[in-house]
């Protein structure tokens, strides 16, 4: 599908739906932190019996449709849990209610709802971000970013570290939830680890690229994002300086994602292209 190129609101506007993606996230943040049961259950499961979702999850998401029905009813919406609603305006707003659902479950303080607005076909091979907020539950620090006009935490500028090489790195990660998956993940992170000066695994996709774009990661990657994980984060680090990309000239994406300054991200990026760390073979 040629997809056309996307219509940028105007920088007024784009600041505009930055402070209401903010809005979003804090909002759908407090429902999580203030409703969170003192034992949370397991009300489904996605591609595995490990990959979750709880009651918030889908309390979360419907509580930010309601909020986008109502303040920008024209926009399309993409969520994790309830999919694609089309919109009219170009625009489609993609929400991950809570990125992190893993340590939500266990009370592991590193969960965040992330609020991304794309411009264009909401896939991250077509699309171009022009607003974003993630906001960290437990802490309830929030990044946000608008296209061109750089990224905050809690209104202060972001700005991602200058390149290093991989060795000295500290290098963000995250797994899939099948065996298959796995294997191949285990595969590639065995030929990593003797190579970077260490690994994190934070377990949201949103607060690894906000640490990217605050400098508290040198360079993340990961297989298997979703436009929900990505959509916010994505245009945080790019706004910090940052670039965000797929192996060998591909857009980030479901194959591979990697982040961080962009010499770091070509040294990593070769580096995983060689161990084939977009494929699960
Ligand atoms: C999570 C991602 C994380 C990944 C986890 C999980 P969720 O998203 O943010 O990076 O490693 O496996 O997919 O499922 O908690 O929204």
């Amino acid at each position: 599908m040629t997809s056309t190129a996307a219509v940028l609101p105007d920088p007024d506007q784009i600041a505009a739906l930055r402070a209401f993606a903010e809005r979003l996230a804090r909002s759908a943040g407090a429902l999580v932190r203030d409703g969170r049961p003192d034992r949370v259950d397991v009300a489904a499961t996605k591609s595995s019996e490990v990959d979750p979702v709880t009651a918030m999850d889908l309390a979360s998401e419907a509580h930010l449709r309601a909020l986008i029905a109502e303040h920008r009813p024209q926009d399309g919406i993409l969520g994790e849990e309830d999919g694609l609603l089309p919109g009219s305006s170009g625009l489609t707003w993609v929400l991950d209610p809570i990125d992190g659902t893993v340590n939500y479950l266990y009370g592991i303080p590193a969960y965040a709802i992330s609020v991304g607005l794309v411009a264009g076909e909401p896939d991250p091979a077509h699309w171009t971000p022009v607003a974003g907020a993630v906001h960290a539950v437990s802490s309830g620090v929030t990044y946000t970013a608008g296209h061109g006009l750089g990224a905050t935490r809690d209104g202060q500028p972001l700005r991602v570290n200058a390149a290093r090489p991989l060795a000295t790195s500290l290098v963000g990660t995250g797994f899939g939830y099948t065996v298959e998956r796995r294997t191949a993940q285990a595969r590639v992170l065995a030929e990593l680890l003797p190579r970077v000066r260490d690994i994190r695994r934070i377990g949201s996709a949103a607060l690894d690229l906000c640490r990217i774009a605050e400098g508290s990661l040198d360079v993340y990657f990961e297989r298997g994002l979703n436009p929900w994980d990505l959509a916010a984060g994505q245009l945080i680090v790019r706004e910090a300086g940052g670039v965000v990309t797929g192996l060998r000239g591909a857009a980030a994406g479901l194959a591979m994602t990697v982040a961080g300054p962009a010499r770091t991200v070509d040294e990593l990026s070769d580096a995983l292209a060689g161990w084939h760390a977009d494929q699960d073979g």
